[in-house]
Formats: structure tokens, sequence, C-alpha cells
């Protein structure tokens, strides 16, 4: 069981680490909800207003027949899109990509019934395997405009190498003229990175710390959720944000299926998740690397996120 797997070896590594995808359960998928809804984390609302405001402009540069979304949630943010793209067809081909099974087929469902031009399919899978279920299911198709969509600074989650190699994969099974629409956070003052991580009502908090109660829940671990904080850093020098689990005392935590005992120092952390923050130039770096042209950005009016329209040569 990959979670069991993940588990293991993040918790028996040095330092300690947990991969953000499994923060994305039931719960923690409802409370990343709530987290687009705080006044802190304003990654939401800035790429929101970017693209209620430039949706048309975005698809009369590249003329898709198809949208490919990678980690498309709900796809509140990607409704602009496609109205946009209706209103240049009368149909327009839509392609879902994410994690979570349920929050995918309800989305699917609601938009195939909003939207009668639209032909709605889903793919639950991590991002390279559903990239291979696409491939699979309607081949390269380069007489199908196709306009992939990585948003939400989804990419923001991957170290330097992981992010070159996501972006060369997707590179690879698009056609000359396709283009990739990539949502980043921009780099920006600590204080305000560091309150959208770690906000005033503790929302991120509990989010964080959902991942030791999942354990809890799926592999009978057995956390006390109260000798564990949450904490957010900016680290400027690599350019993101660090969420930790900090254990407050010293502690040895059974996990019964894998079986393993955990022990942890007072003031150790577990490193859950990294938000890398970029500069026009660092996209531009990583886009270049990846093969594809940076053709036009678009940001927010308080220039606090940027969504990047990349060309395929
Ligand atoms: C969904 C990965 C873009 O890193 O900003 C929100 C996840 N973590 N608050 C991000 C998250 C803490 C989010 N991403």
């Amino acid at each position: 069981m990959p979670f069991a797997d993940d588990v293991r070896a993040g918790l028996t590594a040095r330092p300690k680490t947990l991969p953000p995808k499994y923060f994305y359960d039931e719960l923690g998928s409802a409370l990343f909800e709530a987290i687009c809804l705080l006044p802190e984390y304003y990654l939401t609302r800035a790429e929101t207003e970017i693209l209620s405001t430039r949706a048309d402009e975005i698809l009369a540069h590249v003329e898709p027949r198809r949208l490919v979304e990678l980690g498309s949630g709900t796809a509140v943010k990607t409704r602009y899109l496609i109205e946009a793209g209706l209103r240049r067809n009368r149909t327009l081909d839509y392609s879902a990509i994410d994690i979570s099974a349920t929050v995918l087929e309800s989305t699917a469902k609601a938009l195939q019934a909003q939207y009668p031009g639209l032909t709605v399919r889903s793919f639950a899978g991590e991002y390279y395997e559903g990239m291979r279920m696409l491939q699979a299911a309607q081949g390269p198709s380069p007489d199908v405009r196709t306009l992939a969509l990585f948003l939400g600074s989804n990419i923001g989650n991957f170290d330097p190498p992981e992010a070159l190699r996501f972006l060369s994969a997707i590179r690879r099974v698009c056609a000359p003229g396709d283009a990739l629409l990539l949502g980043t956070d921009l780099k920006k003052d600590r204080a305000v990175l560091e309150a959208a991580y770690d906000d005033s009502i503790g929302l991120t908090a509990a989010f964080d710390l959902n991942i030791l109660a999942r354990i809890n829940r799926e592999l009978g671990g057995a956390f006390d959720l109260r000798k564990f904080r949450h904490r957010a850093t900016y680290d400027e020098r690599a350019g993101r944000v660090e969420m930790h689990l900090e254990s407050l005392v010293d502690q040895v935590v059974p996990i019964r299926a894998l079986p393993l005992d955990v022990a942890f120092a007072a003031g150790e952390t577990i490193h859950t998740e990294s938000s890398y923050k970029f500069s026009r130039d660092d996209v531009r770096r990583l886009a270049s690397d990846a093969g594809f042209t940076l053709e036009h950005v678009w940001t927010d009016a308080g220039e606090r996120f940027a969504c990047n329209l990349l060309r395929c040569a």
C-alpha cells in the first residue's frame, strides 16, 4: 500500500518528512477548500481575479478545442476558461485529472449538467498516472489544439528537479501550438507568505495536523495531536515556504499497521510541505529548461500571483 510505504519511508528518514499529496483525504480536501476562503490565503482569490478578467484573452492566444487540467479539484476557477472557450466555439472538451475521486466525480457531473456543449472526461489518479491514462484514452491528437492547465500554484509543491521533470513530461505529450497555463505564486514579503501558511484561526494548522490524524485513522497510528504544533517559515534563499509539524515533547509513537515505533525528540519536526514561490525570471528559466517558451504573463492588480502561458515550441 503506497500510503503505508511512504509513511514508513518518511518517518524513518532524517529529517523526517511526509509527502503533501496525503493531505487530501475527504477531510483534508474540505479543509483545503476552507483555506481558500481565508483572508490570509490570497492565492486563490488572486488567481481567480486573473482568470475572471482575462479568460477571453487567454483563450484567444491559444484557440484550444480541448482543456486538460492536472489537479482539477472543484474546478471553480476553470469555469472562467470553460465559459470563455464556449463563447468562441459551441463545443469544447474538458479532461480533468485529480487525486480525489469523490471530488472529481461530483465536479464532472456538475460541469456536464451546467454546460451542454462541454464533453467532460475525468481521470482519478496521480499526475503522471493521469497523464498516461489521458494519453491512452485519446492518444496524441495534434489536430485537437489543447490548452493544458496546472493552476493554483500546485507546481510549488515540487522541488526544482521534480518541477523540471514534471513540465518536461507535459512538454512531451503536447503538440506544436499547444500551450500550458501555469499558475505560480510570486515571491513577496515574508510576513505575507508566513501568514498565508499559518492563519489566525488555525485552519492551516488543522490541515497540517490532519495528516497525522489520517495515519491514526488508516494505519492504526497513535499520534496525540496535542503533542505537535504546526509551523510555517519562509526560507528566502530556497524561495519556499516550509510547513513542519513540531513535536512538543520527547515521545515514541507506535503505528500498528506498519508496524513501526517512531521516536521524536522535543523540538524535532516532520517536514510536511514545501510551497515554492517564483519570480518572473524563475518561471522563464524553468519554462525554457523544459522546452517551452514563456509567451505571456498575467498578474492580479496586487502583483501577488501570476498565470503564465507556456507555448510548446
Ligand atoms: C494546493 C499546494 C498550492 O502550497 O499553497 C495551502 C497547499 N498548503 N496551505 C499551497 C496549501 C497550506 C497549496 N497548494
